[in-house]
């Protein structure tokens, strides 16, 4: 899979050399590339954003340079993800979904937004979605795209070791939340492993989880429910 990101603080992403995500790029499954849309500038100032037409707080990010950028990146075949907690809310199946794609291209603005005209100019040559991680407001996208990349990536086969690690997790099996881990030693601090887990017993193993997951969820996520 090829990443384009576009975004004025390139060094945001500077960690996606680390970990899984540095190992899959190093072995040539994700080419991730990083721009500086002030490289798309023609002034003197590299000026990205003015303020907004109808008065109020803040700066919105000039199209010109966003327009110049998403022409040189975009392929026929490209996704173009714009984080924004105006957008639709990001999940494990759009992350699946995303994961079956050769090309995304994310366009980082601040969160006051990038003018409108550039999402409704690319939306009618290719697809376009407004993605956000939650109901929370981060001050751009650079962090919801960082977010994104990594739950898209881990799904592309190779990247994760143990394919099985995959599919016992959180929101991937049974839409319950998972079960809680334990490893040695077997007491710590006073506070003992659940003893079901000793017993080798794997019925009473995977009845025992079942139910803890249950509880997890009632507890933390009563929505993934239903009503
Ligand atoms: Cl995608 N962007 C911003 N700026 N804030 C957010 C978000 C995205 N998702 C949740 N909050």
């Amino acid at each position: 899979m090829r990443v384009d990101i576009v975004t004025i603080f390139p060094a945001f992403f500077d960690v996606l050399n680390v970990s899984l995500i540095g190992k899959a790029r190093d072995r040539g499954i994700l080419n991730l590339n990083v721009h500086d849309l002030r490289e798309w500038t023609q002034d003197r100032h590299h000026t990205v954003d003015d303020t907004p037409y109808g008065g109020g707080a803040g700066m919105v990010m000039k199209p010109e340079p966003w327009g110049e950028a998403l022409d040189s990146l975009l392929s026929p075949d490209a996704v173009l993800l714009v984080p924004s907690p105006a957008g639709e809310r990001f999940s494990q199946p759009l992350a699946r979904e995303l994961a079956g794609e050769d090309h995304l291209v994310f366009a980082c603005g601040r969160y006051e937004g990038i003018d409108q005209r550039v999402v409704d100019h690319f939306a009618a040559r290719g697809r376009v979605r407004l993605v956000s991680l939650g109901d929370y407001v981060l001050n751009g996208g650079e962090v919801a795209a960082m977010a994104i990349i990594e739950a898209v990536s881990r799904l592309i086969p190779g990247v994760v070791g143990n394919p099985m690690s995959l599919v016992e997790e959180s929101h991937e099996a049974d839409g319950l939340l998972e079960y809680p881990s334990y490893t040695k030693p077997a007491v710590w601090r006073d506070l003992h492993v659940p003893p079901v887990l000793l017993s080798g017993n794997h019925g009473a193993i995977a009845t025992w989880r079942h139910e803890q997951s249950m509880q997890r969820t009632v507890q933390n996520r009563p929505d993934l429910l239903g009503e």
